[in-house]
C-alpha cells in the first residue's frame, strides 16, 4: 500500500549567524508531544555541518544540508534531502533551520510551491533577533538580516539576558513597526510551542487547494554526511559566497586537542562565527563563538572532531589550519 505524506506542518526558524536558532530548536524538541516524531532539516553555510550533531536525539530525525544557502544550492539536493527525510521519518512536524547567511524568503517560496506544496504545510516562520544588533548598521544593512525580519510571522528577541533596557526598547519599537502575528522576549531560545501552529502570512492570504492525497515521494539516495576515508587524518573544505567565506576541518576521531590552547586560539580570532565539536584533554567539548563571545560546553556524546569557521573577506585558512594543528596533543 502506498503510504501518504501530505500537509506536514513545517516551520522555518530563522535569524542571523549565532542568534540561537539551534538552541531554540532544542528547546522546542523538549516540548514535543512524546507520541509525535519530528524531523529537523539543518542548512549550514559551511561544508562541515555541526548543528546536526547537536540536535541528534531520540524521536527526532535530522538531515543536514551543509555547503551554503539551501535556496542557492543545487535544488536537487534540497529536494532529495527533504524527500528522504519525510519518507524515512514520516514526521508529524518538520522544522527547518536555514543558514543565518541565506535567503529565507526564497526558501519559504520554494517550499510553498510545487512539488513541496503537496507534502508540506508551511506554518509560521519564526525569526530570532539579538536586540543588541538592532542599532548596528553592520546588521541593519545586511541583505540576509533584512530578509529575516521581512518574513517573520513571529518575531522573537533571544539572549535578553545580555541586553540593556535600550536594546529591549529598540526591540519593542521593531515589533511596533513590523506588527508580527506574535512576538516574545526569551533567553536560550525558549520559544512557545503554540507559535508553531500560527499560520504563515503568505498562505493565509492565498491558501492553495491541496485536498487530494499524494503518494510518498520516491525514496532517493541519502545525502552522505562528510566522513574521512580510512587512514585519512584530516580534511578541509571551503565555501565562499558574497562577503562571507567559511572553512571546515574534519579531524580523525582519535586526535585530541589541548583544551586551553583551543580556548586561547578561538578567543583571539576575529571571526563571524566559530563552531567546533572536539575531543580535548578535558573531555568532549562544543565550542561556540559569535563576535568574540566564546562559550565552551562539555558533551557526553563523542565528538566528530569538526571545526567550522566563518569570516568576512579572504581569510588565510592555511595560517588558521597551522594554528589548529598546533593545538593537537
Ligand atoms: N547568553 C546567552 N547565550 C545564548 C542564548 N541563546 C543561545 N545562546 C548561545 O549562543 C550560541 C549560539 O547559539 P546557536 O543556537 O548555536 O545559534 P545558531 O543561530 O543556531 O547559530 P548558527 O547556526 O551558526 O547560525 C551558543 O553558544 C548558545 O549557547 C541566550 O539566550 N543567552
Ligand atoms: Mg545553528
Amino acid at each position: 500500500m502506498v503510504k501518504l505524506i501530505q500537509h506536514i506542518p513545517t516551520n522555518v526558524i530563522t535569524g542571523f549567524l549565532g542568534v540561537g536558532k539551534t538552541t531554540a530548536i532544542l528547546q522546542l524538541l523538549k516540548q514535543k508531544p512524546s507520541e509525535q516524531t519530528w524531523a529537523v532539516l539543518v542548512n549550514e553555510f559551511g561544508q562541515i555541518g555541526i548543528d546536526g550533531q547537536i540536535l541528534e536525539q531520540e524521536g527526532v530525525a535530522i538531515k543536514e544540508l551543509p555547503g551554503g544557502c539551501m535556496c542557492c544550492a543545487a535544488g536537487v539536493s534540497v529536494k532529495v534531502g527533504i524527500n528522504t527525510l519525510l519518507a524515512n521519518a514520516h514526521p508529524d512536524r518538520l522544522l527547518i533551520e536555514p543558514t543565518g547567511i541565506g535567503h529565507p524568503e526564497q526558501i519559504i517560496k520554494q517550499l510553498s510551491e510545487s512539488p513541496f506544496d503537496q507534502t508540506l504545510d508551511m506554518r509560521a516562520c519564526i525569526t530570532l533577533v539579538d536586540p543588541r544588533h538592532l542599532d548596528n548598521p553592520r546588521y541593519r544593512e545586511n541583505e540576509y538580516y533584512r530578509e529575516q525580519l521581512n518574513i517573520a510571522d513571529v518575531l522573537v528577541a533571544n539572549k535578553v539576558d545580555q541586553c540593556t533596557q535600550e536594546d529591549m526598547d529598540a526591540f519593542a519599537q521593531l515589533v511596533g513597526t513590523r506588527q508580527p502575528r506574535a512576538s516574545g522576549q526569551v533567553t536560550h531560545g525558549e520559544l512557545d510551542i503554540a507559535w508553531l501552529d500560527l499560520p504563515h502570512a503568505r498562505q493565509q492570504e492565498n491558501r492553495p487547494s491541496w485536498l487530494q492525497a499524494t503518494p510518498t515521494p520516491e525514496l532517493e539516495p541519502d545525502i552522505e554526511s562528510i566522513r574521512l576515508e580510512a587512514g585519512e587524518t584530516m580534511r578541509r573544505l571551503e565555501n565562499h559566497s558574497g562577503e562571507f567565506a567559511s572553512c571546515g576541518w574534519l579531524f580523525a576521531e582519535q586526535l585530541c586537542f589541548d583544551h586551553q590552547k583551543i580556548i586561547s586560539l578561538f578567543s583571539a580570532m576575529t571571526a563571524e562565527r566559530i563552531k567546533a565539536s572536539l575531543r580535548t584533554d578535558q573531555g568532549n567539548y562544543l565550542f561556540n563563538s559569535i563576535d568574540g563571545d566564546m562559550q565552551a560546553s562539555s558533551r557526553e556524546t563523542p565528538p566528530q572532531n569538526r571545526v567550522e569557521i566563518i569570516m568576512q573577506g579572504e581569510p588565510d585558512w592555511d595560517k588558521i589550519e597551522d594554528a589548529l594543528l598546533s593545538c593537537l596533543i
